[in-house]
C-alpha cells in the first residue's frame, strides 16, 4: 500500500532496479567474456544495488570493444570491484534470505543479525567463493573452501560492518513496515544495507586482490564460443584459450594478514553492537513490525513494544468506512424497545473521516461517525447496549460517571476481559440520573480515545427541575496528531502532540453554526470528551449562567455567572447563554493554538472555534 512518500520512491527505485538487472543479464550472457560466476555475481547486484550496480559494470567490467577485456579490467581499482561483487553477491543472497526467514519467525533483531551474518557468511564461503575459485584454480571443492576461508571471513566482517547499522538503525526506525518481509519498504533497507556493506568491503578487496590473497575480474574465452578470438577474429589471437588457472601466492604477511582480519571483525562488532545503544534490538518483527511512528517520539534502547504500538498510526488498510466529506457525528441513535428494555446496538470500527473539507483523518469511531452516535435516555430507562468490536485491537465502552453495577463498568481487564476483534460485549443497566454524561472506550484509552471512540449519554430527568433554554447544543472536544498522510493518537508524550483540534468531530470552519435570535436562551453543554488538555471555553456577547456539572444540576443558589470554564477532560458543564444583540458571536478555547488548524488560522480561526449567529 502506498501510504508514505518514501513508498512512491521504493517503487520507483525497485521498477530501475529491475530494468537495470535484466539488462546486465542479457548483455552479461551476450556480450561479455568472462565466466559465469562472475555474470551471477553482476546480475545479483544490479538486483539489490539497483542502478548503481549497472554503474558498476559499465564502468568496471562491460567489454567496451570485443576483445579489451583483459586490458580494459587490469586496472586495480576495477579488480576491487570484482571482488567485492563476487563477496557481495554471496554474502547478501545469504543475509536476505535470513533477514527474510527471521522475521517471519519473529526472532528478535539481534538474533536475526547473528543468524545474517551466519548465513551471508556461509553463502559467500560454501557457494561464491569456493565455486569461483574452483573454476578459476581448479583444485578440489574443500581445498578451495579452505584457502578461501580467510579473505572471505575479510570481506564478510567488512560488509555486515556496514550492512548491520543499516538495518538495525532503520527496521527499528520510525516506520517499522520495514521489518516486514510482504512491504516494499523491508527490500528498500535491504537495497540500502548492501550499498553500504558493499562500501565498506570495497578498500580491504582491493587491498586483497594486490596482495593476490583475491581474484577480481577474469575474461574467459571458450574455444569456439562467439568470445574465442581465434575463432571469431582470426589474426587476433593472442590471448589464452578458455579460462586459464592461475595461481594464487600472496605476499601479505601474517602480521599483516592479522591486522585486517582484526581491524574488519572490531568493525564488524561495532556495526552489531552500537546500534543496540540506540534502538530496541530485543523486538521482533512479530512484537513491532509494521507499526509506523511519530517523529518526534523518543524511542530508546528500552522503549518496550507496548509503547511503540500505543503511539503507531492507524494503518490506512485498516480504514473500513470512508465517511461522506460533510457528515455529522452526534447523530440520534433511536433504540428498540425489547420488553421495556431500550436496545442499542453500537460497532466499533476504522473509519476516515473528515474534520475539514480537505483534511480527514484515519479514527476509530462508534458506528462510523464522529462523535458516536448520542443516545437520548430518561431517568428510570433499563438499558441494553450491545456492543460489537470491529477494530484491530480489544476495547470496551465506560459510560462515564453513571452508576451502574461493576460488570458494567467497562475498564478493560479490572471489571471485564477486554471485547477482542471481531467480539461482542453486552452492557445492561438501569439509569439512575439525568444530565449531561458520555461514554467513551476505557481499553487503551489513551490511544482509543484520541483516536475517536466517545459519544454523548444525554439523560433526562422524570421530573421538570432541570433548567431548560430555548435551544441545546453539546460541544464535545477533541484533540488530533495528522502528519504526513498518517494519523496518530494525540498525547501529551514527545512527537504526541495535536496539530488540530475538534468541536464534534469537526474543525473550523467546518464546525456547525448555530441560528438563534435576540432574546433566545441556549443550554450549551460542554463534554471533556478530549484526552490532554484543560480547555478553557469562552463565549462571546456576554456571560453565561452555569447551571450543571458533571451531570448534577447546581442548586439556584449556587448558579453562578462567568464567560470562561475550563472544560477539564471527562468533565461536563452545562451553562445557559442568551443571544443579547444580534451578529456572529464566537464559541472559542481561549488557547489560540487550538483555535489553530495545523497552526494555521482560517476565516478569523480554526480547530475549536464555532459561531452562534443571533439576527
Ligand atoms: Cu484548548
Amino acid at each position: 500500500m502506498l501510504i508514505q512518500p518514501i513508498d512512491y520512491f521504493l517503487v520507483a527505485w525497485f521498477a530501475v532496479a529491475i530494468l537495470s538487472t535484466i539488462w546486465v543479464g542479457w548483455d552479461q550472457f551476450r556480450n561479455n567474456p568472462e565466466p559465469a560466476v562472475m555474470k551471477w555475481g553482476f546480475i545479483l547486484v544490479t538486483l539489490y544495488m539497483g542502478p548503481l550496480g549497472l554503474l558498476l559494470y559499465v564502468l568496471a567490467d562491460k567489454e567496451p570493444r570485443p576483445g579489451t577485456h583483459e586490458q580494459f579490467t587490469a586496472s586495480l581499482w576495477k579488480q576491487g570491484v570484482g571482488s567485492t561483487i563476487h563477496c557481495v553477491a554471496g554474502d547478501a543472497t545469504g543475509i536476505i534470505l535470513a533477514a527474510a526467514i527471521t522475521a517471519a519467525l519473529g526472532l528478535p533483531m539481534r538474533i536475526d543479525l547473528i543468524v545474517e551474518y551466519l548465513a551471508g557468511f556461509a553463502c559467500g564461503l560454501f557457494i561464491f567463493q569456493s565455486l569461483f575459485m574452483k573454476e578459476m584454480m581448479g583444485g578440489s571443492y574443500w581445498e578451495n573452501v579452505r584457502t578461501t576461508f580467510l579473505p572471505e571471513l575479510i570481506s564478510m566482517n567488512a560488509m555486515m560492518a556496514g550492512m548491520a547499522p543499516v538495518m538495525s538503525f532503520l527496521m527499528m526506525g520510525r516506520d517499522m513496515r520495514a521489518m516486514v518481509p510482504t512491504e516494499l519498504l523491508f527490500w528498500g533497507v535491504m537495497s540500502l544495507g548492501v550499498i553500504a556493506g558493499f562500501a565498506v568491503a570495497y578498500p580491504v578487496n582491493v587491498w586483497m586482490v594486490k596482495r593476490n590473497l583475491k581474484h577480481g575480474l577474469m575474461t574467459e574465452r571458450a574455444p569456439g564460443s562467439r568470445f574465442d578470438l581465434q575463432h571469431a577474429h582470426s589474426g587476433h589471437g593472442q590471448h589464452g584459450h578458455g579460462a586459464e588457472h592461475h595461481e594464487m601466492t600472496t605476499d601479505a604477511t601474517r602480521p599483516q594478514l592479522a591486522a585486517v582480519t582484526g581491524v574488519t571483525s572490531l568493525m564488524l562488532l561495532a556495526g552489531l553492537v552500537v546500534p543496540g545503544f540506540y534502538v530496541n534490538l530485543s523486538l521482533s518483527a512479530h512484537d513491532v513490525g509494521g507499526s509506523i511512528m511519530p517523529r518526534g517520539m523518543i524511542m530508546g534502547f528500552d522503549t518496550p513494544a507496548a509503547a511503540m504500538r500505543d503511539m503507531a498510526a492507524i494503518h490506512p488498510r485498516h480504514v473500513s468506512f470512508h465517511a461522506a466529506p460533510d457528515a455529522r457525528g452526534d447523530q440520534a441513535l433511536a433504540p428498540r424497545i425489547e420488553n421495556g428494555t431500550k436496545v442499542f446496538d453500537i460497532e466499533a470500527a476504522v473509519i476516515r473521516w473528515h474534520i475539514l473539507d480537505d483534511v480527514h483523518v484515519d479514527a476509530y469511531a462508534f458506528n462510523r461517525q464522529i462523535p458516536g452516535p448520542r443516545l437520548r435516555l430518561v431517568e428510570g430507562d433499563r438499558v441494553r447496549i450491545n456492543v460489537r468490536n470491529l477494530l484491530p485491537e480489544s476495547t470496551t465502552v465506560h459510560w462515564h460517571g453513571l452508576i451502574v453495577p461493576n460488570e458494567m463498568d467497562g475498564p478493560a481487564e479490572i471489571t471485564q476481559a477486554p471485547i477482542p476483534p471481531g467480539g461482542t460485549y453486552v452492557y445492561e443497566y438501569t439509569v439512575q440520573q439525568s444530565g449531561t454524561f458520555f461514554y467513551h472506550t476505557h481499553d487503551h484509552a489513551d490511544r482509543q480515545q484520541a483516536f475517536g471512540l466517545y459519544g454523548a449519554l444525554l439523560i433526562d430527568p422524570r421530573a421538570v427541575g432541570e433548567p431548560r433554554a430555548d435551544l441545546d447544543y453539546t460541544i464535545q472536544l477533541q484533540e488530533w496528531l495528522k502528519r504526513e498522510w498518517l494519523t496518530y493518537p494525540a498525547m501529551l508524550m514527545d512527537g504526541g502532540l495535536p496539530n488540530f483540534f475538534t468541536i464534534n468531530g469537526k474543525a473550523y470552519p467546518s464546525t456547525d453554526v448555530v441560528r438563534m435570535q435576540v432574546g433566545q436562551t441556549i443550554k450549551l453543554r460542554f463534554i471533556g470528551t478530549n484526552n490532554n488538555f484543560v480547555h478553557p471555553m469562552h463565549v462571546h456577547g456576554g456571560p453565561f449562567e452555569v447551571v450543571a456539572l458533571d451531570g448534577a444540576t447546581l442548586a439556584p443558589t449556587a448558579r453562578y455567572f462567568a464567560d470562561t470554564i475550563n472544560v477539564g477532560p471527562g468533565q461536563r458543564w452545562d451553562v445557559i447563554w442568551k443571544a443579547r444583540r444580534p451578529g456572529k458571536w464566537l464559541v472559542h478555547c481561549h488557547i489560540p493554538h487550538h483555535t489553530t488548524n495545523n497552526n494555521v488560522e482560517r476565516q478569523g480561526g480554526g480547530g475549536l472555534t464555532m459561531i452562534l449567529h443571533v439576527r
